[in-house]
């Protein structure tokens, strides 16, 4: 759709709306820009995109004489369906897009597009590192952090997008096609955003919504609910994983795959063959990837205690994915944005397993509590500060510290980066600022 020298309103100033509005002022829109935050985080933004000769911009309030005025909106993620600003141009019935349909409808490579509830952001990079060591240019975008929008000036037809969909980012979509969608998982989430699970997995199934059989859809296979929601909804070619369902010839996934590689790595490798790349070349990336930053990832050693960042988790499931994967008697820091999930897996995990205390934070900690089953030793901290220093006091040598929140930042931070981030320094300070390992 062609909008130029029209007039555009963006609404959300956070990273996805300064992509948007960069990118329709690039193609000739007229922009205008709207935040209900007025703050230093939205003045820096607002200040970046007027030097580029946007305006108005609009802090602090929505306007609804803003929004009449426009003949597109384009919303950011955060924004939902019942805010004001929604309902008025729905109400002015005017056409609504997402940031990523936006995204779409000025890209020139294929899109690879993955969603689900957990898994999604390892999955987006180890597929570009796959693209990468195949020779092809490939870009991680969208939920993962870097706006789908702020990189399709850099793609050219011969590349990729990998872009991670949240259910947010779904919504407002119309012509969003990816050539390969991939559905990970169905848990729930977002209960705040959508109030039944079935609102959840609708919003889900918007991935399929525009493909058609010439495209693929890779699925998993263990999961009733993806099977179900594809049977429902997906017309594109189904490609299993995790389970071998009927899958097309040179796509069966042999036991031994199976067995080496977890449910998501093996989406990586149906991605992987689908794209024309060899098994050869999809096991070694596999082999060679590293660590995310915010996942599980290895902060220091402080006086003999492991610190683990793992605030990409947003979830109870990502909880107890780390959990699971790390040994030895623990310390848990976690909390945030009330999202009003249930928390049942942590009162398991808290049973099954040696976890020496709880620091507790943010919107959700005395919900979280409730679910502790009167478990020992809980601290309710005002801040991750306090949080980190309690941990500390309760941890003692070849303990570990892991700070895997389960619950979304936005409480207390901009996004789960700048939580990780000052995580990150506060493990430093107590080391002293000596880097990882060193500092026993
Ligand atoms: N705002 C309004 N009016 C409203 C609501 C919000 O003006 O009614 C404003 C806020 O004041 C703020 C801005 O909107 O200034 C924030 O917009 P946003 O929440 O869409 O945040 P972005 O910075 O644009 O980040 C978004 C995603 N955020 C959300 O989905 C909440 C980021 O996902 C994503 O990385 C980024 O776009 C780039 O694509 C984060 C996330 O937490 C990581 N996602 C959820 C998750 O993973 O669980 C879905």
């Amino acid at each position: 759709m062609d909008w130029t020298g029209r007039c555009v309103t963006v609404v959300g100033l956070g990273k996805s709306g300064v992509a948007a509005a960069q990118l329709l002022h690039r193609v000739g829109c007229r922009v205008a820009v709207t935040d209900e935050r007025d703050d230093p985080g939205t003045r820096t933004a607002a200040d970046g995109l007027a030097a580029q000769g946007i305006a108005p911009i609009e802090l602090g309030r929505h306007g609804r004489e803003t929004i009449a005025q426009s003949e597109l909106v384009v919303v950011s993620p955060g924004v939902a369906e019942t805010s004001a600003p929604m309902q008025w141009a729905m109400a002015e019935g005017l056409p609504i897009i997402s940031e990523i349909e936006l995204a779409f409808q000025h890209c020139p490579a294929p899109v690879i597009a993955v969603t689900g509830t957990n898994g999604k952001s390892s999955v987006v990079t180890l597929i570009a590192r796959l693209f990468a060591a195949g020779g092809r240019r490939a870009i991680a975008c969208g939920n993962i952090g870097v706006p789908f929008s702020s990189v399709v000036g850099q793609l050219s037809t011969d590349a990729v997008a990998v872009v991670e969909v949240s259910s947010f980012q779904l919504a407002w979509c119309e012509t969003f096609r990816p050539k390969i969608s991939v559905l990970l998982n169905m848990g729930i989430n977002h209960l705040d955003r959508h109030p039944t699970r079935a609102e959840y997995m609708a919003a889900k199934s918007r991935i399929f919504q525009c493909q058609s059989p010439e495209d693929w859809a890779v699925l998993n296979g263990m999961d009733p609910d993806v099977v179900a929601l594809s049977d429902l909804v997906c017309r594109a070619q189904r490609v299993w994983f995790g389970k071998n369902r009927t899958n097309p010839p040179g796509l069966q996934l042999a036991s031994s795959t199976q067995r080496i590689f977890d449910g998501n790595a093996q989406a990586v490798v149906q991605v992987g063959r689908l794209a024309g790349l060899s098994d050869p070349l999809i096991w070694q990336t596999l082999r060679e990837a590293r660590g995310l930053e915010h996942r599980l990832e290895q902060v220091a050693t402080v006086r003999g205690v492991t610190w683990i960042n793992d605030s990409k988790s947003t979830t109870p499931e990502s909880l107890c994915f780390a959990l699971q994967r790390l040994p030895g008697p623990l310390v848990l820091i976690l909390g945030g944005r009330d999202k009003g999930l249930n928390f049942e897996l942590l009162t398991a995990a808290s049973q099954s397993r040696a976890i020496k205390g709880y620091c507790l934070m943010g919107e959700s900690r005395s919900r979280l509590r409730a679910y502790l089953n009167g478990a020992a030793n809980v601290h309710e901290a005002e801040t991750l500060d306090d949080a980190v220093s309690t941990a500390a006091a309760m941890a003692a040598p070849g303990d570990t510290v892991l700070f895997s929140p389960a619950c979304a930042s936005f409480d207390m931070f901009r996004n789960f980066e700048e939580r990780g981030q000052a995580f990150r320094r506060l493990v430093h300070r107590l080391g002293n600022g000596v880097p990882v390992s060193a500092a026993s």
